[in-house]
């Protein structure tokens, strides 16, 4: 029975793939995994708490460092502000460092106080918007102290009527406001506009989609870019044709990765449509790849496992992406033979590229199955145990 890494590379050799190129790029891959994807989340019906939840953000680093043991190539933790404040970055920039991470970038948080009802930056009120902005300055220390190098900038800003404001004064605002984070932004980071069509807001969000957060980031400067969070557009949208004008725009910051079948999902990435992960990556793998930052709320299913798969999912979509024959594709969109491209990009997606990615995972001292490795290890069992709350304690 012929080893089945060895049957691939036998396979994608006789298509004149360089293998170890293909191998070496993977090794490279650095994913971001959001400490906000490890603690408790759901939807407005209900919150289903997890057994060995983490309690703090050194416990969510931990779940980080368990999926990047697992995975090899998710090197990196997203921070959120407030859920991840402390008193001392110092410490914790240690510690990150420590389980063997890197600090990704950090997100400040605009939408759950009270006095940004009406809006944040884009408030009516020049003291809300004061406000908003003395958080994203202190977002920039945070950022300084911690060692990451992006502001990556959600903001739930919109109105749910009509005539509740003026769309183009909120605009001004916004611009205004953002222009005084920008001419603050350190040297060494940079600003990630991300963009969603709606909710919170129902009638106008002020930065609604990548059209809306281009002009933004234009008006900015060279450090401002877009983020595609991939839940974020109406049904039906060509994300991977969005993915190439940005990246043609050099404007393309990062990825919020995810899926959905509906609206803002944050589902497993790949999980409902991995076909448009593989063209997302088919766009990314002829330029240096952006950010790439997972942004899912795992609502029942076992969330380090859930970012486990998603690591995977992704691994998989690259490699796959990096098969396709650019030469014959050319040749075809050349020569006007429709399906002959369409063929190029299905003969790379339906190429199972497992068994290179298990090897290239043991090679980075990962799992070759991390899903098996995951509910072999013990990991959950442990933490569960250690992570009792006083009142579990007391029960
Ligand atoms: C908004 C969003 C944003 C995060 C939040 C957790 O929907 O995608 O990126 O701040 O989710
Ligand atoms: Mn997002």
């Amino acid at each position: 029975m012929t080893d089945p890494y060895d049957a691939l590379a036998a396979q994608l050799n006789d298509r004149g793939i360089d293998v170890p190129a293909v191998e070496g790029r993977l090794r490279e891959l650095v994913i971001e995994t959001p400490s906000w994807g490890y603690g408790d989340s759901g939807t407005r019906f209900a919150t289903f708490q997890q057994p060995g939840r983490p309690r703090d953000i050194f416990e969510r680093v931990d779940d980080a460092a368990e999926v990047h043991r697992l995975t090899g190539t998710a090197g990196a933790v997203a921070f959120h502000f407030p859920w991840d404040a402390v008193d001392d970055y110092g410490a914790l920039r240690a510690y990150v460092q420590e389980r063997g991470l890197t600090v990704g970038a950090v997100n400040p948080n605009l939408f759950q106080d009270p006095d940004y009802k009406l809006g944040s930056i884009t408030h009516p009120d020049a003291s809300v918007r004061k406000k908003a902005i003395v958080h994203l300055i202190e977002c920039l220390g945070i950022a300084a102290e911690l060692g990451s190098t992006a502001q990556s900038l959600w903001f739930a800003d919109g109105t749910n009527y009509p005539g509740q404001d003026d769309l183009r004064a909120r605009r001004r605002r916004l611009l205004d406001s953002l222009s005084t984070i920008y001419a603050d932004l350190p040297d060494d980071q940079e600003l990630l506009v991300e963009y969603k069509l709606f909710e919170p807001a129902f009638y106008a969000t002020d930065l609604a989609d990548w059209g809306s957060s281009l002009l933004v980031c234009q008006k900015l400067g060279e450090r401002a870019r877009v983020l595609v969070d991939l839940g974020h557009h109406a049904q039906g949208v060509n994300i991977e044709q969005i993915v190439a004008l940005l990246d043609n725009e050099r404007r393309l910051g990062g990825f919020h990765f995810n899926n959905r079948k509906y609206a803002d999902d944050d589902l497993i990435v790949g999980s409902v449509n991995p076909f448009e992960l593989f063209l997302i990556f088919f766009e990314l793998a002829g330029s240096q790849l952006p950010r790439l930052t997972i942004d899912q709320s795992h609502n029942v299913e076992p969330k380090v496992e859930a970012m486990v798969l998603s690591v995977v999912n992704l691994q998989e979509a690259y490699v796959k992406a990096l098969l396709v024959d650019r030469a014959a594709l050319r040749e075809a969109q050349q020569a006007g033979d429709v399906l002959g491209g369409h063929q190029a990009l299905l003969d790379a997606y339906h190429t199972d590229v497992r068994p290179l990615c298990a090897r290239v995972r043991a090679e980075l001292g990962a799992a070759e199955e991390p899903i098996a490795a995951r509910r072999g290890s013990g990991y959950a069992e442990r933490v569960a145990a250690e992570r009792k709350t006083r009142q579990e304690i007391t029960t």
